[in-house]
């Protein structure tokens, strides 16, 4: 019944002690595995034969690896994943843009633990390619209806006093846009993955605004970015003076080119498309600019034929990324079922997890940090008789907010919509574990 039983496995009596937590029961885990005394017995005949032709069949070989010397320091300068997680990279869907120049990647969040996004994995969107900044010709100006107009270098940003660190979550409007009308793409990369959390070093945008001397009259902010799409949006100035950064590091380590080198806009829990990337220009005003990426994209086409404009804030949603159609279940017994949620509106409260559709929930632990408007992680430990299963998770927020399934969502905004659909996802995980993306409602 196991894959786990073999000459190379102890039954429970020879496992070296202290090697499991000791508030777990071992031998109820190991016999869940098919690992204790009864699949032992499974294993017996092939035991006993590697015991006839002399090693202990307890005693794992010594392997290969263990024979020779290993690659010294530095063979990668800038160290590389192992070369056995090589399918755990970005991925695009090719049919969904006409060009790569203005596309977008996905994050693999199924192979993905923990909160923090590495820097090499985040999704990438760009609308007219990438640009490449040279640092020290980097120019960041602020002007209209300020006092004094100003103009920094990238070393006068990060001189700049009450520099900060924030992990905060960025996800595209688009996220989970072609799932409107039913299910479409076969793995969470691809239905959840425009969403990435990274550590931010950068300096509050309350701080250069300050510096230049907003006007009374100055209510939005214009961010415009240095690459040939020109990303140009319309921030309140609220926003902007409330929590946004102007930031020039990623979990420690300079902004990849990707992400927008070397200066980048954080427009903390509001849609990504407003994180102007090459930061090239603020501009003060007295009402929004009605660019392009506020009025025909990024706007919320309703079931009457009218437009809903400027959704800025991400609604709480949650997605479980193990199982999934990229990771489906391997095992009877202990799993582990695992997730990411998050919140523009503040911090995730708790998540529920469904087995059968959304009729029962569980309450999933969650754990590590859960930080404001950042990736929050869930688990929740289950032991799988290998039936066929129908996963769901549901987010709540310290707001009371509670995450919609997807005919909750389509009763308010139709199925005109491509931005902002925040429903509950559901995995249908089948008796031999392949999982698939489903709807039910
Ligand atoms: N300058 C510039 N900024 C940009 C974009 C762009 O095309 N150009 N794309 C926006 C969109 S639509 C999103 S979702 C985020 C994506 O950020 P990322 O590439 O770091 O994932 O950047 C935003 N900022
Ligand atoms: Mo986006």
């Amino acid at each position: 019944m196991s894959q786990h039983s073999g000459p190379g496995q102890q039954g429970p009596e020879k496992m070296p002690s202290g090697t499991r937590a000791a508030s777990l029961s071992r031998r109820g885990f190991l016999s869940a595995l098919g690992m204790g005394a009864g699949a032992a017995a499974g294993g017996s005949a092939l035991a006993g034969r590697a015991l006839a032709a002399g090693p202990d069949p307890n005693i794992v070989p010594v392997p290969e690896w263990s024979k020779m010397l290993g690659a010294g320091v530095n063979v990668n300068p800038y160290g590389k994943p192992s070369m056995f997680e090589k399918d755990v990279v970005r991925r695009e869907v090719e049919w969904l843009t006409a060009s790569r120049e203005s596309s977008v990647s996905f994050t693999p969040l199924y192979a993905l633990d923990g909160v923090i996004t590495p820097n090499g994995l985040c999704f990438v969107r760009h609308h007219g390619g990438e640009a490449e900044i040279d640092p020290d010709k980097y120019r960041l100006m602020i002007h209209g209806l300020v006092d004094k107009p100003l103009v920094f270098t990238l070393e006068d940003i990060k001189r700049m006093p009450g520099r900060v660190n924030r992990a905060y979550f960025l996800e595209c409007a688009a996220n989970s846009g072609m799932e409107w009308r039913g299910a479409q793409l076969n793995g969470c990369q691809f239905t959840h993955g425009m969403i990435h959390n990274v550590f931010y070093t950068g300096i509050p945008l309350k701080t250069l605004l300050d510096m230049a001397g907003v006007q009374a009259k100055g209510k939005w902010v214009l961010a415009e970015g240095a690459d040939a799409a020109v990303m140009t949006r319309s921030i309140p100035l609220e926003k902007a003076m409330k929590d946004c950064l102007v930031a020039f590091a990623m979990n420690g380590e300079a902004l990849r080119p990707e992400q927008g080198y070397p200066v980048r806009l954080v427009v903390p829990g509001w849609e990504g498309n407003m994180w102007v990337k090459w930061l090239r220009r603020l501009k003060v005003g007295d009402e929004p600019w009605q660019q392009r990426e506020e009025t025909s994209k990024y706007t919320d086409l309703l079931a009457d034929g009218r437009s809903r404009r400027f959704t800025f804030v991400m609604d709480a949603k949650s997605v479980v990324t193990s199982p999934s159609p990229q990771a489906p279940l391997k095992h009877k017994g202990p799993n582990v079922i695992s997730g990411i949620a998050w919140s523009g509106r503040g911090t995730i409260k708790r998540v529920d997890v469904s087995l059968d559709g959304g009729r029962n929930w569980t309450t999933a632990r969650i754990e590590g940090p859960a930080m404001p408007m950042a990736m929050t992680r869930f688990y929740l430990d289950f032991d799988w008789a290998g039936d066929e299963l129908m996963v769901q998770s549901r987010a709540m927020d310290d707001t009371g907010y509670v995450q919609p399934t997807k005919n909750e969502l389509r009763a308010v905004r139709g199925t005109n919509s491509i931005y902002h659909n925040n429903g509950i996802q559901t995995w249908l995980v089948r008796s031999n574990g392949e999982t698939e993306n489903v709807e039910v409602g």
